[in-house]
């Protein structure tokens, strides 16, 4: 499906700025990734313009010799947009629109846009919506006009002109209305949630093309969009997928990652990645064939961080070995991440090994427990079958053992299979059943 027929033409200059606190990012490795998402949103990128400053100018970004240099490459070629590697203040969109006047787009305008075209289901297209209105607003509280001009292609998708153009308290209504919708799906997929517990729950994480679809597609023989394009997924989807030893989990792929992920993004699409959150173990898809692909570690392992999910247990999956060129390459991986696995998810190879080791991993956070419950203490047998794999069940007579109620009960075998935190919750509680033996029917 190709949503920007019309603005396929759309021509883009690419703007950085190196600073000295770029750390390890080159602004040419940073602008690789803007042409990418550039192209991803349909703009044919034709130049590309760097400026080294000790620091960004807070007015225009660059500085004003470059700015001056930019309108006569924008003019020469006709360009239609430009795109800075760096979010704009209200100022310097005032200042450059006034000295460009050309459509300006900034990394997180661009990489809304991008999820805005993506978004299929009520819940990413509202999630979109709800980050790009933020973005708009904070945007236009200083500056209004430049958003007038920005009529059709790239950076317009999504929330219509009209919520743009009429006012900021109409945004702030619609904004209303989002979370509210928002809310009620979040509900849904509570209770959705809900009905998956008692399963191993996995989620798949990783940088933007690194794979993750695929993976699942190849582990749960499923049919997940996956595409050579970043963000080719938005929505969270689960499978089951069989381990082997005729255990399960439940498999969730999810949203990928990208350097300066707007953090509007990562908030409305809290509800989303919550299936990061609240799953056992985490697999971290790399795209091994990758030059930045440390770098992209380190950005997942901070996202990760931003949402909370950081001490999850987890296991590291380089992906896409078979286009590895060099073999150098891939032993010098294996020597440096000796806990990951190395796989093809488009070639099916190393996955019995992959799965060995997340088996290992998974299984390092769950304990095996063996409980007798009394029959009428039916909530506790509820929460148990709620929150943990129930591995068998018997119904039988129990005692308790105290020399005053020689009565006969009812009681509940269960055996079950539970992350090692929902152990600790519960076992106090069941220590009250601790003195049950189970006895003859009399
Ligand atoms: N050669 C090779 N290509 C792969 C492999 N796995 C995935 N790809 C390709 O990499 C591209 C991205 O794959 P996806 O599965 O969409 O990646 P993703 O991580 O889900 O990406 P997003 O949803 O955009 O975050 C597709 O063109 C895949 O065909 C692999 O093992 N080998
Ligand atoms: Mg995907």
């Amino acid at each position: 499906m190709h949503e920007h027929n019309l603005s396929a033409a759309e021509t883009a200059v690419l703007v950085g700025v190196v600073t000295s606190d770029a750390s390890r990012w080159d602004v040419n490795d940073s602008l690789d990734e803007l042409a990418e998402l550039a192209s991803t949103a349909g703009a044919v990128v034709t130049d590309r313009m760097t400026q080294a400053l000790s620091r960004v100018s807070p007015t225009t970004y660059i500085g004003a010799g470059k700015v001056t240099e930019l309108k006569r490459l924008i003019g020469e070629r006709g360009s239609d947009l430009v795109i800075f590697d760096d979010d704009l203040s209200p100022v310097q969109v005032r200042n450059l629109e006034k000295a460009l006047d050309c459509k300006l787009l900034d990394r997180s305008g661009l990489i809304l846009d991008i999820f805005a075209t993506r978004a299929r289901s009520a819940a990413a297209q509202t999630q979109v919506e709800l980050a790009q209105l933020n973005y708009l607003r904070t945007r236009l509280t200083r500056h209004w006009t430049h958003l007038s001009r920005q009529k059709g292609g790239i950076g317009t998708k999504g929330p219509g002109e009209t919520q743009i153009e009429t006012d900021r308290r109409l945004i702030g209504d619609r904004i209303a209305v989002l979370k509210e919708r928002l809310k009620k799906i979040d509900r849904q997929r509570t209770v959705q949630r809900k009905g998956r517990a008692g399963f191993t729950r996995v989620a798949l994480v990783g940088y933007t093309n690194a794979g993750k679809s695929t993976l699942m597609n190849t582990l749960a023989d499923a049919d997940v969009f996956a595409e050579d394009r970043l963000f080719a997924t938005l929505d969270a989807t689960t499978r089951h997928v069989p381990l082997g030893g005729g255990r399960q989990m439940l498999l969730a792929d999810t949203v990928g990652f990208i350097r300066k992920l707007p953090h509007n993004l990562i908030e409305s699409f809290k509800s989303t990645l919550d299936e990061v959150r609240e799953s056992d173990a985490l697999v971290h898809v790399i795209d091994a064939t990758h030059p930045r692909c440390e770098d992209h570690i380190e950005v997942v392992r901070a996202t990760l961080g931003e949402l909370g999910a950081a001490d999850k247990p987890l296991l590291p999956v380089f992906n896409k070995v078979d286009r590895l060129q060099e073999p150098a390459l891939l032993g010098a991986l294996q020597a440096r991440f000796p806990e990951a696995a190395f796989v093809s998810a488009l070639r099916g190879i190393g996955l019995d090994h992959f799965k060995a080791r997340l088996l290992e991993v998974v299984e390092r956070d769950f304990v095996e427990r063996t409980a007798y419950v009394p029959v009428a203490e039916s909530q506790m047998i509820a929460r148990i079958h709620r929150e943990a794999e129930v591995t068998s069940e018997e119904y039988l007579y129990a005692r308790n053992g105290s020399p005053t109620d020689e009565t006969p009960i009812p009681v509940a075998r269960l055996r079950f299979r539970c992350p090692r935190e929902f152990d600790l919750d519960i076992r106090p509680l069941l220590k009250r059943f601790a003195g049950l033996e189970a006895c003859a029917q009399e």
